[in-house]
């Protein structure tokens, strides 16, 4: 008989419509209600990338790939998915609660979402490991990070390879990686997301053979504490300054799907910029449901498996 596991999935979370657009602002910045203005500038951008995010459907389908793919992988062992939000429901404690009810005693826990940070991806894990205590069970092995899974890495590196075909002039080019911003705050403690980010760029660059590529920060929010940059439009404008740059290829490697941070922040600012200097932009393809992505997680998950048999 196969053994079973639940698969919990985690992942950031959409509101379904602009009228949820309110509570879940109001629940990432931790109940603080956001300004009138605030909720309207965030609305205009759901408007502006076509009313609400595709995020929902993708991730949705990311877990559901996955959990296929492990299953065939696996003869042994039995995977249950189940799928928690952070920032909307069902949220990462109703899953875990989930797990409860339906008899899930252990289970393997991973984050759409490869750099792991204290101030990010950590409260993932610490909010289905309290539900997961305070519920007496079950057992949650995290994977806290993937950020140099080879198939990810493969992944970019042929979206890149790609992308060039469309340029005629190479050595007037510029890859820019990118990862949303955190408070700088963050760097008193060595958090590792800075250092996790430049790694899979490297390593994406070693695989794509780029000699040169910039790292930036994007979709910064908008507080009074400084962020990590450069942020990838200052970046842009920079580097377009200094060598006369003719084509960016914008990869928010931090990110894996269609979403309002790379439709909005990508696909019209950094638009906007590239507009504004007469170069070209490109961005290309997120990993979403791309057999070489969902291979690079369902390998993230297996390490786990043999880490705990
Ligand atoms: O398409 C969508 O509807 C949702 C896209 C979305 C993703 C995402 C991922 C990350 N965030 C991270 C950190 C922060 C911090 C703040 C913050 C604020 C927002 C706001 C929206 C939003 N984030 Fe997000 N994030 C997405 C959407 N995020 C909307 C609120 C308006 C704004 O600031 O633009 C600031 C909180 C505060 O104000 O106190 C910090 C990180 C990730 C990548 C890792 C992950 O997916 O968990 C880090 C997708």
């Amino acid at each position: 008989m196969r053994k079973k596991i639940g698969l919990l999935v985690m992942a950031y979370g959409t509101p379904s419509s602009l009228f949820e657009v309110e509570s879940y602002y109001t629940h990432i910045r931790h109940g603080r209600k956001p300004s009138a203005s605030q909720i309207e500038d965030l609305k205009k951008r759901y408007r502006q990338i076509g009313g609400i995010s595709p995020l929902a459907k993708i991730t949705r389908n990311q877990a559901k790939h996955l959990v296929l793919k492990l299953n065939h992988w696996y003869d042994d062992i039995r995977f249950n998915l189940y799928l928690g939000y952070k920032h909307t429901y069902p949220f990462i404690e109703d899953a875990v609660k989930q797990m409860k009810d339906d008899g899930i005693e252990e289970a393997i826990s991973i984050i759409l979402a490869p750099h792991y940070s204290v101030y990010s991806l950590k409260a993932y894990n610490d909010r289905a490991k309290s539900m997961s205590d305070k519920i007496n069970g079950p057992l949650i092995h995290h994977i806290n990070s993937w950020y140099d899974e080879p198939k990810f890495i493969g992944f970019w590196a042929n979206q890149i390879k790609r992308t060039q075909l469309m340029i005629n002039d190479l050595s007037k080019s510029m890859v820019i990686f990118s990862a949303h911003s955190l408070p700088e705050k963050i760097l008193i403690n060595n958090d590792p997301y800075p250092e996790q980010l430049a790694k899979t760029a490297e390593l994406i660059a070693e695989k794509a053979n780029l000699k040169y590529y910039s790292i930036g920060w994007q979709s910064a929010g908008a507080t009074e504490e400084p962020w990590l940059g450069p942020d990838v439009q200052d970046l842009t404008k920079e580097l377009y300054r200094k060598h006369g740059y003719t084509s960016f290829i914008y990869c928010p490697i931090g990110f894996v799907a269609d979403h309002l941070e790379v439709l909005y922040d990508n696909d019209f600012e950094c638009k906007a910029v590239t507009e504004e200097l007469g170069v070209n932009y490109f961005r290309p393809r997120m990993p979403n449901t791309h057999l070489s992505f969902i291979e690079g997680l369902a390998s993230a998950v297996s390490k786990k498996v043999r880490e705990i048999n």
